[in-house]
């Protein structure tokens, strides 16, 4: 997209099965989209929801449905349409050769905020590495079509010059941005051996995008991490570090957030970044229980975590947004997880309460990892003290 030019889009998603809820989740999963092409300056104008078994091969929705969507389109001025799903290179080409508008996907909106967001080398390299994967996969079989195709959605993204290079170019600045990864990966793995040789408690603070993450970490470590109602505020992770009231430390991570379906190549990408998550001491789980979708998210969280390694780990849940809840239903949750491993508590990061209660759940934690002991040197032996580590 060029800044500042609204597009005008129709959302086309799938109603899959008989499922008495479906209705419901089909309509979350559209105003998601519709949130998420906002993030990239266009305008929802329509929706389209088919109901089927599966998914068509060819247009993932059926012929007729398409050309109906199409025309939909035409009626409300849009030239864009996005479609809730990850298309294959093969539906695009044949959604492309039936109509005359834009096609986006729902990845390709993801790489285009992500894109946006992306402000450090880290970030870049690894939107960019993502980016150019998906687009590899696209380029073959179209020869000379590639300008078509755009860089993400319009010029953002790697770059119009990208996209008149030939195939070999792309394979070379992918290994090359993989090399580069690499480095930041080694880089990372240092800075964690060293808050490991220090005995440094690390807490991965993670959560579906715009769950209230950075207003929490924020508020517990009184620091100005940038916080918005936006999704995907943050990409790289964030450390900051709380000192308890019995003066413990414990280093707070902050994370990317979790969607559902996050595109396999920025999974892989961002791989680096999230190993935070699975070297941490200890999970933050934030949950937007103001969202009407909040369970659905829980269980995309709990997804991640699982595949990063980390579900296993002692974790303290905060059910954030509690100024805003809809209704009392959310409270179940606080019963769920009870031992000293499974914690829940319910607080507002944005008005304060509750995050007295997270505190003091962080010092037990602090106060349970770090042991204290004491021993005593003979004199003779004095030398000893500079081997300790302080
Ligand atoms: N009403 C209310 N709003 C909150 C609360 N906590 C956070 N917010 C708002 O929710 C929005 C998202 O907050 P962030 O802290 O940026 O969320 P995040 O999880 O870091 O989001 P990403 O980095 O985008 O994944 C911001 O507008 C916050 O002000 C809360 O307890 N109550
Ligand atoms: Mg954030």
């Amino acid at each position: 997209m060029n800044p500042g030019t609204d597009k005008k889009a129709v959302l086309a998603g799938l109603q899959l099965g008989t499922d008495p809820l479906s209705d419901l989740v089909s309509e979350r999963r559209l105003a998601e989209l519709e949130s998420l092409a906002r993030e990239c300056d266009i305008e929802t104008v329509g929706t389209l929801v088919q109901k089927r078994e599966a998914p068509d091969r060819a247009y993932w929705l059926g012929k007729g449905k398409l050309l109906e969507l199409a025309e939909l389109a035409k009626a409300l001025e849009a030239t864009v349409l996005i479609f809730d799903t990850e298309l294959s290179p093969t539906q695009v080409r044949m959604i492309e050769d039936l109509v005359e508008l834009e096609i986006v996907d729902r990845s390709l909106v993801i790489f285009d905020i992500f894109a946006r967001r992306a402000k450090t080398d880290e970030g870049k390299i690894q939107v960019e590495l993502a980016q150019l994967r998906y687009r590899l996969t696209r380029l073959s079989g179209r020869g000379q079509e590639l300008s078509r195709l755009g860089g993400g959605i319009g010029t953002r993204g790697p770059g119009e010059t990208q996209l008149e290079t030939d195939r070999r170019h792309i394979v070379r600045r992918i290994s090359w941005l993989r090399r580069s990864l690499q480095e930041i990966s080694t880089r990372r793995s240092r800075t964690r051996e060293y808050r490991s040789s220090r005995e440094i408690i690390t807490v991965a603070v993670v959560g579906y995008t715009n769950a209230g993450k950075s207003t929490i970490v924020n508020a517990l470590c009184d620091s100005s991490i940038e916080a918005e109602d936006r999704l995907f505020m943050t990409l790289d992770p964030t450390a900051r570090r709380l000192i308890t009231d019995q003066g413990l430390s414990l280093v707070l991570v902050d994370t990317v957030g979790f969607i559902r379906d996050l595109p396999r190549y920025l999974l892989d990408a961002f791989a680096a970044t999230l190993e935070e998550v699975a070297a941490a001491d200890y999970i933050m789980q934030i949950t937007d229980i103001s969202d009407p979708d909040y369970r659905q998210q829980i269980i995309v969280v709990e997804e991640q975590l699982k595949r990063l390694g980390a579900a296993a780990k002692p974790r303290l849940h905060v059910l954030n947004k509690v100024d805003q809840a809809q209704d009392d239903e959310w409270k179940l949750l606080l019963h769920q997880k009870t031992d000293a491993d499974q914690k829940t508590i319910a607080a507002s990061a944005l008005q304060g309460c509750g995050l007295s209660e997270v505190r003091t759940a962080l010092s037990e934690l602090a106060a349970r990892i770090t042991v204290s002991f004491s021993i005593l040197i003979p004199y003779e032996e004095a030398g000893l003290v500079n081997h300790m580590q302080t």
